[in-house]
């Protein structure tokens, strides 16, 4: 039999990647379960993964700054489409887009049809209340806050409860305005 060819440097990035989105995917489904099976609690469970999601959103935006070169952004507008194509792009390799804005332009979901931390999984009947996708929502709520915007994130909709696609709805609670630091004289 002839030796199989060599694969190309792109051919072995890809299946690196893969298998990197593979591990990342079951590595997250095996922390919720063992949260399941320490909580008890589906609500406590959707509480702890928030809360993981928080503490790694506030350190992430350090690092989405720096690699992403972003700029300010002018509203709230901007950054919702900078967290869906930037953001998610980066972290999670897929992008969302952002629908649903309120006339006020402080409310608006992310819609998301792919999403690779529920890729081989399926809520059992006891899990129904479970926000899977938790530490996402706390993702977001952390990093926004360290760029001086208080949000509430919910989830609307919900791939593996039957909706059709995956909605986070954000609304801006609150702007904490920038101090510039020098006195102009
Ligand atoms: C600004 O300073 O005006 C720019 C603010 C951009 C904030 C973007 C935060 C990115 C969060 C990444 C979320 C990834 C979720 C998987």
């Amino acid at each position: 039999m002839a030796p199989a060819a060599p694969k190309s440097g792109d051919a072995i990035f890809a299946s690196v990647d893969r298998v990197n989105a593979e591990l990342f995917t079951l590595t997250y489904g095996a922390i919720v379960r063992q949260l399941l099976t320490d909580l008890e609690e589906v609500d406590e469970v959707n509480k702890q993964l928030d809360q993981m999601g928080y503490n790694i959103g506030v350190r992430l935006v350090d690092e989405f700054l720096a690699k992403s070169n972003v700029s300010r952004c002018v509203d709230f507008r901007e950054t919702a489409e900078v967290i869906a194509k930037v953001g998610f792009k980066m972290f999670l390799g897929v992008t969302a887009s952002v629908t649903n804005w309120d006339t006020e332009g402080t409310t608006c979901s992310l819609i998301m049809e792919d999403n690779p931390l529920v890729d081989f999984v399926e809520l059992p009947d006891t899990c129904q209340g479970l926000h899977y996708c938790n530490i996402l929502s706390g993702v977001v709520r952390g990093a926004l806050e360290m760029v001086s915007m208080k949000t509430e994130v919910t989830w609307l909709r919900d791939m593996l409860k039957g909706d059709d696609v995956f909605e986070l709805q954000v609304k801006l609670l609150k702007q904490i305005p920038e101090e510039y630091p020098y006195k102009d004289d």
